[in-house]
Formats: C-alpha cells, structure tokens, sequence
C-alpha cells in the first residue's frame, strides 16, 4: 500500500525571445506565467533551458563585453548570486510570494576563488517555501562544434564555444514543502523496513541535449529520482541536415518526446520536459514541451510555439509500480556485464572477418 503523493507541476513554455529582447521584457512574460500556475495550485513550475536570452549559441560572437551580456554573475565568495542579481532576483521573490517552486536555465560565469572565470549552461531550482537555491546542474553533454563552421548554409551550434563542460555531475535532490507526509530522517526505526518512495521527493536536472543520453537518466534513476525537470532549446530545422523543414521539425520532435519517454520509463520516474519555441533570430526552435509519466505516456502537451504554461496533476507514487517491479534495479541489474559502459568513450568494432576460402 503506498500512500498518494500528489502535486501539481507545470512546464512554462517560452515563446521565442529575439537577440535585441530585453531581459526585463522575458522575465515579466516569466512572472506572467507564474500568475497563471498561481491560479492553477501549481507547485512548481519548470522554465526551459537559457530561459532568460536567446539561444546565443547560435551566434558568432567574441567580443567578451558582448559575451557578458548573456551570462549571470556567481563566484565562490557569493555562490548564490542569482538570487539577488538585479535580472533575477524579482523572479525568486515573485516565486517565494506566490509559494511556487521553480526552476530555469541560465548562462552562468562563474568566478573561482583564485578569479579564473567559468561559463557554464546551468539550471538552478529554487525553493519557494524554503527561500533558498537547493541545487545547481551544470549541463554535461554539450552538442554542436567548439570552432564555428562558417560556411554558407550551415547553422552554427557553438555551445562548446561559449561554455566549459559541466563539473557538478548528475547530483538528484529531495526538496520539501512539496508532498504531504514525507518521512525525515529522524523518522527511521526498526519497525519500518524501508523508506524507499516515502520521503520528500527526489529530483534530477537535465539541459536539453543531456536527454538524448541514457546515462544521465540512469545516474538519476539510480538514485530513485521521482522527476526528472529538463529544459531544452532544440532547433526544428538546420540547412545542412537532409528533408525538407516539415520533415526535419516532425523528426526532431519525434526524437525529443522518444528520448524523454524511454528515459522516465526506463528508470521509473515523472519527468517535466520545457522548450523555447518559434522562430529565434530566424531559427525554428521546436515547441511540444511534455510532461511525462513512469509509465513512458505523455500526460500534457503544448499546443502553441508561445509562451504556455503546460500543467498536470500527478502522484509520485505511480513510480513504485516499475521502481518495484519490471525496473527494480537492485533485483534486475547485471553490473558484471555492464564494464564497456565506463571503460570505453567511442566506438571500437569489433575484428574484420576472414575472407571467404583462407
Ligand atoms: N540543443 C540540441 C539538442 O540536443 C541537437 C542540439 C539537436 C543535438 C539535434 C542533436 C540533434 O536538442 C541543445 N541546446 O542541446
């Protein structure tokens, strides 16, 4: 017998945000959006990946004044500068206002205590009720080349230009205030064999690109992550690539809610999957922001490339029946057979073949 654990989430979708879009003018279409999961009882609610800019990895650009422009300020001394950051900070207090958790995707620089700077894809969540930032991903899998391409017809995807790799590792965190009855750790004794699916829920993040890799899912799933939150901004059409733009747009939204499903199926979790859409400085970004149940279902869907706010009920007790079941892990994993996973990075095929007669 496992107990409801019910919450409502929701992705807010963004529509496209132009290079010469003000960063106030996004945040007040971000405040908008939470009103509107005020009115809806919704907890939490998940923006997508560089929430606050344009895609800038699209774009050339090395003037390092320019650069700075689309990233926001932390360093050691102050790791949690977004929270009071003149760009952020209304959005953490509208948040702890309205008792909505949230999460979003940003440019982060970072300054070490030596002042080495650092830039990175990040995503943060914050705690509504708490009033503080309880974790950080730092995007691991980066696509798209590190020099630009520069030729005629190519779309340009320089995030390996702009940012170093992620350093934080698939960490999962519980967050609280967001179920009803969570056990704490105090509340462990004999007569409970385990806790397991009773605690406060256990989330993972993930930036767009990481989805297509079952091993970021995995590292959560291992941890019996519950929701997995992944912000993403993925092109719905490159010159370079074959098909015709309707052909490539159908294909790329086929591979985002294929990866997104087999991942919340595979490890037995909910996952709130968040896109930038529409035309971005002349690019397609695709829409179709998901979320996503253990049973690999998609539960809500967008139906617009603007900003819309994509809401679901769910109960994140609905993960024990394959967390127990088809994907208990500890009872169905064969470790011994799994060495290739880390001790190999690219492809080693196997040997040729003998000719035929020798
Ligand atoms: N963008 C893309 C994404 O993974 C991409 C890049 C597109 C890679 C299509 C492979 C195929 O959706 C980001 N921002 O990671």
């Amino acid at each position: 017998m496992t107990s409801p654990r019910l919450i409502t989430v929701a992705a807010a979708q963004l529509g496209a945000i132009q290079l010469n879009t003000l960063r106030t003018e996004v945040i007040d279409r971000m405040l908008n959006l939470l009103g509107q999961a005020k009115d809806l009882d919704v907890r939490l609610v998940v923006f997508p990946e560089l929430a606050l800019t344009t895609f800038f990895p699209r774009h050339i650009i090395q003037d390092p004044a320019e650069i700075a422009k689309y990233f926001e300020e932390s360093s050691d001394e102050n790791p949690n500068a977004l929270l009071t950051n003149e760009n952020t900070r209304v959005l953490f207090e509208r948040a702890k206002s309205l008792g909505i958790d949230i999460s979003f995707g940003y440019g982060e620089r970072w300054s070490d205590k030596y002042g080495k700077q650092s830039h990175y894809n990040t995503m943060t969540y914050y705690s509504a009720k708490g009033g503080s930032i309880l974790a950080k991903y730092r995007k691991v899998h980066l696509p798209g080349t590190k020099e630009p391409v520069r030729k005629p017809n190519v779309a340009e995807q320089l995030e390996k230009m702009f940012f170093e790799n992620g350093d934080l590792g698939f960490q999962a965190f519980r967050v609280p205030h967001l179920v009803d009855g969570a056990l704490k750790a105090n509340d462990i004794d004999s007569t409970r064999p385990s806790t397991d699916g009773k605690g406060d829920p256990i989330l993972g993040m993930l930036l767009c690109n990481d989805r297509r890799w079952p091993e970021a899912w995995r590292c959560y799933g291992l941890q019996g992550a519950e929701l997995v939150l992944q912000g993403y901004n993925t092109r719905g059409y490159a010159p370079q690539n074959p098909g015709t733009p309707k052909a490539q747009e159908e294909l790329a939204i086929f591979h985002h809610r294929l990866s997104c499903q087999a991942g919340s199926y595979q490890n037995a979790c909910f996952s709130i999957n968040c896109g930038k859409a529409g035309y971005e400085d002349g690019g397609l970004l695709i829409a179709s922001s998901i979320i996503v149940a253990p049973s690999g279902k998609i539960i809500a869907e967008s139906k617009t490339s603007d900003d819309e706010l994509v809401v679901a009920s769910i109960d994140l007790a609905e993960c024990r029946f394959n967390k127990e079941g088809v994907f208990n892990f500890g009872k169905h994993r064969v470790v011994e057979h799994y060495g290739r996973l880390i001790e190999q990075v690219g492809v080693q095929e196997i040997p040729l073949l003998e000719r035929d007669g020798q």
